[in-house]
C-alpha cells in the first residue's frame, strides 16, 4: 500500500500559462512531486465560468499539458489528466453545493474581482465555482494544495465545507493545507505592478509566458515599470516594480534579497532589468524547447491524458462513493 501523502493542484486553461503561474504554483509542484501521491490537472471545467473560444480552449489545454512535463512533471510517476473527463468531479461538486452557504461565496475575493470585470456574464459557474474546486481536492483526500497567495482563500473554504460535511457525517474528508511558496507567492503584472500578472490579461506588456521566445521576454523585461528612485531594494509598498522584478531574480537565479542589493548596489535600473530577463529566458528556454517538442507527438500526449484520467477515476470513485452512501442514495 502507498502511504504517501497526497497533492492535488490545477490551472485552468484560460490562456496561455505565465511566469505567475509557474512560480507560484507549477515550480513547487515540481519540487514536491517526488515526495507525495500527485494529481494536477487541466481545469477545463473551471476555464467555461468566463466565456471561452472552443477550439482555443481546446488547443491550450492540450499545450498546458506539454508544458507541465517539459516543466518537470513525470507523467510516469504523476497523474496528469483533464478535470472534463474525470465526471466524478462534477458529481461530487453537485453534493458540495449542497454543504457550501451563499454568504460563503459571496465573500470570495476571486468571484469579486470576476464579476467586476464580466459584468455582463456573472453566472452561477463563476459563484459555485469554489465548491467544485473544494470537489476537486477533496475526491483525492489531498493532504497539500500547492497554488498562489490568490487561491489560499479558496482551500480554506475547502477545509471549511469538508468539516461541515464530517462533522455531520463522520470522517469523510481528509482537511487539506495550502502550500504557497515564500517567495513568488505573487507575482505582479511588469506594468502595473499593483495587480497580479495574469494570464486572461495579457495584452499590455505586463504578461511574460511560459513559451515566448527569448527576445519577447527581453522586451517585457526592458519595460518594465519600476519607479523614480534608483537603489534596487526591497519595498513592496512604495517600490512594487522593483519588488516583483527582485522576487523574480530571486527565484530564477537562487539569490537572497541582500544578494541581490548587494549585486546592484550603484547600479541603474536598466541594467537590472536586463539581468532579470537574461536571469528568466535561461530559467524558461529548456521549458520552452521540450514543451514545443512534446506537443509536436499528439500520440504521446493522447496517451497521458487518456491514462490520468484513468488512473484519476479510480481514486476519485472510491471517495465519491462514500459521500453517496452518506447522504442516502440508494447504492
Ligand atoms: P486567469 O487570469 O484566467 O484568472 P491566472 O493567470 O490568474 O488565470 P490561474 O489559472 O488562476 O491563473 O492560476 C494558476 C495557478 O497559478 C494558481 O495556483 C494561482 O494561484 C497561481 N498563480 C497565477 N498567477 C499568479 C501570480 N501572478 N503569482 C503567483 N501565483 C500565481
Ligand atoms: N481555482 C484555481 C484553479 C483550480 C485549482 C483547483 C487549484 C481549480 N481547481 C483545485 C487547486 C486545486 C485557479 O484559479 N488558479
Amino acid at each position: 500500500m502507498d502511504e504517501r501523502k497526497i497533492i492535488l493542484s490545477g490551472i485552468k486553461p484560460s490562456g496561455d500559462l505565465t511566469l505567475g503561474s509557474y512560480i507560484g504554483a507549477i515550480k513547487n509542484w515540481v519540487e514536491l512531486a517526488d515526495q507525495y501521491d500527485c494529481f494536477y490537472m487541466m481545469a477545463d471545467l473551471h476555464a467555461i465560468t468566463v466565456r471561452q473560444v472552443p477550439a482555443d480552449l481546446r488547443r491550450r489545454t492540450l499545450a498546458q499539458i506539454a508544458q507541465y512535463i517539459a516543466c518537470g512533471l513525470d507523467p510516469e510517476k504523476n497523474t496528469i489528466f483533464i478535470q472534463s473527463q474525470v465526471p466524478e468531479h462534477t458529481q461530487l461538486g453537485w453534493v458540495l453545493d449542497c454543504y457550501t452557504m451563499f454568504g460563503e461565496l459571496s465573500r470570495m475575493t476571486q468571484f469579486k474581482d470576476k464579476s467586476a470585470k464580466n459584468a455582463d456574464n456573472i453566472n452561477a459557474g463563476l459563484f459555485t465555482y469554489p465548491s467544485l474546486m473544494a470537489a476537486d481536492i477533496l475526491i483525492y483526500q489531498a493532504d497539500l494544495v500547492p497554488v498562489g497567495e490568490d487561491q489560499k482563500q479558496h482551500v480554506e473554504l475547502t477545509r471549511d465545507i469538508a468539516h461541515r460535511f464530517n462533522t455531520i457525517y463522520g470522517d469523510v474528508f481528509k482537511l487539506p493545507e495550502p502550500f504557497i511558496p515564500k517567495v513568488g507567492a505573487r507575482i505582479m503584472s511588469l506594468q502595473t505592478p499593483e495587480n497580479k500578472m495574469s494570464k486572461s490579461e495579457t495584452d499590455n506588456g505586463g504578461c511574460v509566458c511560459l513559451m515566448d521566445k527569448p527576445e519577447a521576454i527581453m522586451k517585457a523585461f526592458k519595460r518594465a515599470v519600476t519607479d523614480s528612485e534608483t537603489s534596487v531594494h526591497f519595498d513592496r509598498e512604495n517600490k512594487p516594480g522593483v519588488s516583483n522584478l527582485m522576487q523574480i531574480y530571486s527565484v530564477a537565479t537562487g539569490s537572497t534579497f541582500e544578494q541581490i542589493q548587494q549585486e546592484f548596489a550603484g547600479k541603474g535600473y536598466g541594467d537590472f532589468k536586463v539581468k532579470v530577463g537574461e536571469a528568466v529566458v535561461e530559467m524558461l528556454r529548456p521549458i520552452r524547447e521540450e514543451a514545443e517538442r512534446i506537443l509536436a507527438d499528439k500520440a504521446y500526449l493522447e496517451k497521458v491524458y487518456r491514462e490520468g484520467a484513468e488512473k484519476a477515476s479510480y481514486a476519485a470513485r472510491k471517495t465519491l462513493r462514500k459521500v453517496y452512501k452518506k447522504v442516502g442514495f440508494v447504492q
